[in-house]
């Protein structure tokens, strides 16, 4: 059976034909879908975790407890779950532990293209590069037995247009005989004192060893010999950009990436004359030939940042770079929807004029004009910790902000969110609950009421955690209700002490309560232009009026308007109206 997928269907379904027990992880573009399709299949079970760390916590129970596991996450979300990585490698496992990490290179939905390959080396367990579908069914496979077999976690590595790129797959046989759980029975291999770690230090690098003398004679690991004068190293979707852009040059093609295959290289480099890497991102194959003494080429004739084109291989290679159609198309900049419920919180900053600490979600938009109200934004969770640090810079706190979504607030916001009732600072964070993990595809999480699968489940009460942590000053507001909004978020400003205010209004793409489209009365629009500095992709303008001072006439797409009446609101002419 030949069926057409996406490289994160193709590892779902490996992962669920390996027989895995649990797949767990947290949302992250290029990797969501992995989970979800999971949850699809006929026997797959899949779970979100609140942040990585704790799913990659989770995988690993599940590995020691003799049953196979994935975990899954974007390339950041590997910098969170490196805690136990790094210690997970040292304990090994009972059953296979694959830990998918999506790099994004060219950063279509992510604040860094950190490269992933680091690592594996850091860490020291073996990393899986497929290049295309079939390779992401067939590597996913390989990873649970690889990581039985040498007793280590595998990482398995795809960037977006593996996770996102279709091709085909033809499924192997699905695993029936699946091991019985056992609990974990041997400290001196799961508990990791110093002097039990001392001797899985040892294993560890005997490991590496064995995975590198094993990748040497793997099938995974191809030299593909052709006209000897070019060689060319390579891995996941470059390898199809090579082959696409150089079809004579001979190619030496990695399926493991970490360690490296190195006595396999060396035969190859011996058979060709001239030898790149082609590898995008960081020069980590290159870097580790050159110490072996194998000379490459490879970045001085290949970019260290953004994603790789068949036109950039070409063009390192020397090769004429083929043109690639293009298509005439108006830029489109991210836009939060129309109702969308933090366009109102961020109208209101911007009007205070406060200093916002932001946070990753879809309210990072708050950054992009017209709103223009975002200062800062760093990583996951780092709102809180930086309008703690601002203030502790000696920033006036009440001139500042922290701005942070539900599901980011309880991937990262609670222990910064406790460091600043324990530490005595003060400050206001705002919680923009909207009831979705909503940039990533409106995933669920812990304080949604909803489980992966859609199942009910327990909803956390963010006031009562708030409360909890200490916080002195916790209120829930309704973010379309501007004027209200101010005055709570000016009481904050002014309090001596932690302020939480959580405005929650749930996600337009999420079951909402419905409201009247608005409409702008024609006649008696001043053509002041406010409603525009709202950026709601359902106020159109048209320009009218010639001469020193052009207009615009707003007009409302009742299609597209949602009804949150945030434009109506700020109107100093009340020309704005429901319509009906
Ligand atoms: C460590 C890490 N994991 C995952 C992501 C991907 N990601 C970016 S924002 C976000 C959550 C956004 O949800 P929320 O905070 O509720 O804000 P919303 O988009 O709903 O406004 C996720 C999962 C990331 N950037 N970093």
């Amino acid at each position: 059976m030949e069926l057409i997928l996406t490289g994160n269907a193709a590892i779902a379904l490996a992962a669920r034909d390996a027989g895995v027990a649990l797949g767990v992880g947290y949302p992250g573009t290029p990797s969501t879908e992995t989970l979800e399709n999971l949850a699809r299949l006929e026997g797959g079970v899949a779970q979100w975790a609140p942040n990585e760390k704790v799913a990659l916590e989770v995988g690993v129970g599940v590995a020691f407890g003799g049953r196979r596991a994935l975990v899954t996450m974007k390339h950041v979300g590997l910098n969170v779950a490196a805690d136990p990585l790094f210690t997970a490698s040292y304990t090994g496992v009972a059953g296979g532990l694959a830990v998918l990490v999506a790099d994004d290179p060219g950063m279509h939905s992510s604040q860094n293209e950190q490269d992933s390959r680091h690592y594996a080396r850091a860490a020291k367990v073996p990393m899986l590069e497929p290049s295309d579908s079939q390779e992401a069914y067939e590597f996913t496979r390989l990873a649970f037995q690889l990581s039985e077999q040498f007793d280590t976690p595998v990482l398995l590595r795809t960037t977006t247009r593996l996770s996102h790129g279709k091709s085909t797959v033809t499924p192997g046989q699905r695993e029936t005989a699946l091991p019985a759980p056992q609990p974990p029975m041997n400290p001196a291999k799961y508990v990791m004192v110093p002097a039990f770690a001392r001797v899985r230090h040892r294993l560890v690098e005997e490991r590496q060893r064995r995975v590198r003398e094993w990748a040497n004679a793997a099938p995974l690991t191809r030299a593909e010999l052709r006209d000897t004068a070019v060689g060319i190293i390579t891995s996941g979707i470059n390898y199809q950009y090579v082959r696409e852009v150089a079809p004579t040059a001979s190619v030496l093609k990695l399926g493991l990436v970490y360690p490296l295959p190195l006595e396999a290289i060396r035969a190859f480099a011996a058979r060709v004359e001239t030898l790149y890497v082609v590898e995008e991102l960081d020069p980590i194959i290159e870097e580790q030939l050159a110490a072996a003494g194998i000379a490459v080429i490879g970045k001085e004739r290949f970019p260290p940042l953004g994603e790789f084109t068949p036109a950039v291989v070409a063009t390192g290679l020397g090769l004429p770079a083929a043109e690639l159609p293009t298509l005439e198309l108006p830029t489109r900049p991210p836009a939060m929807c129309p109702g969308c419920p933090h366009r109102g919180v961020f109208w209101t900053l911007k009007k205070l004029g406060v200093t916002v600490a932001g946070d990753i979600g879809c309210y990072t938009l708050g950054v992009a004009p017209p709103l223009s109200a975002m200062d800062t934004c760093v990583c996951m969770g780092a709102s809180i910790g930086v309008a703690h640090g601002l203030e502790r810079a000696g920033i006036n706190p009440a001139t500042v902000v922290g701005v942070i979504g539900d599901s980011t607030f309880l991937h990262s916001g609670i222990t910064p969110l406790l460091d600043m009732v324990y530490n005595g600072s003060r400050g206001t964070i705002l919680i923009l609950d909207n009831g979705t993990t909503a940039m990533t595809g409106r995933q669920e999480h812990a304080g949604t009421g909803k489980t992966l699968t859609g199942a009910e489940a327990p909803r956390v009460d963010l006031e009562a955690l708030c409360r909890v942590l200490g916080v002195p000053d916790v209120d829930v507001i309704d973010p379309y209700a501007l004027d209200a909004m101010e005055a709570r978020i000016k009481q904050a400003l002014a309090f001596e002490g932690v302020s939480v205010i959580i405005a929650r209004r749930p996600c337009m793409l999420i079951p909402h309560e419905d409201y009247p489209a608005q409409q702008v009365n024609e006649e008696l629009c001043k053509l002041c232009g406010r409603c525009l500095r709202i950026g709601c992709p359902a106020i159109t303008k048209t320009p009218v009026g010639e001469g020193e001072q052009p207009r615009s006439r707003p007009e409302i797409n009742a299609l597209l308007c949602e009804g949150c009446a945030v434009c109506a609101q700020l109107c100093p002419f009340a020309v704005i109206t429901n319509t009906v």
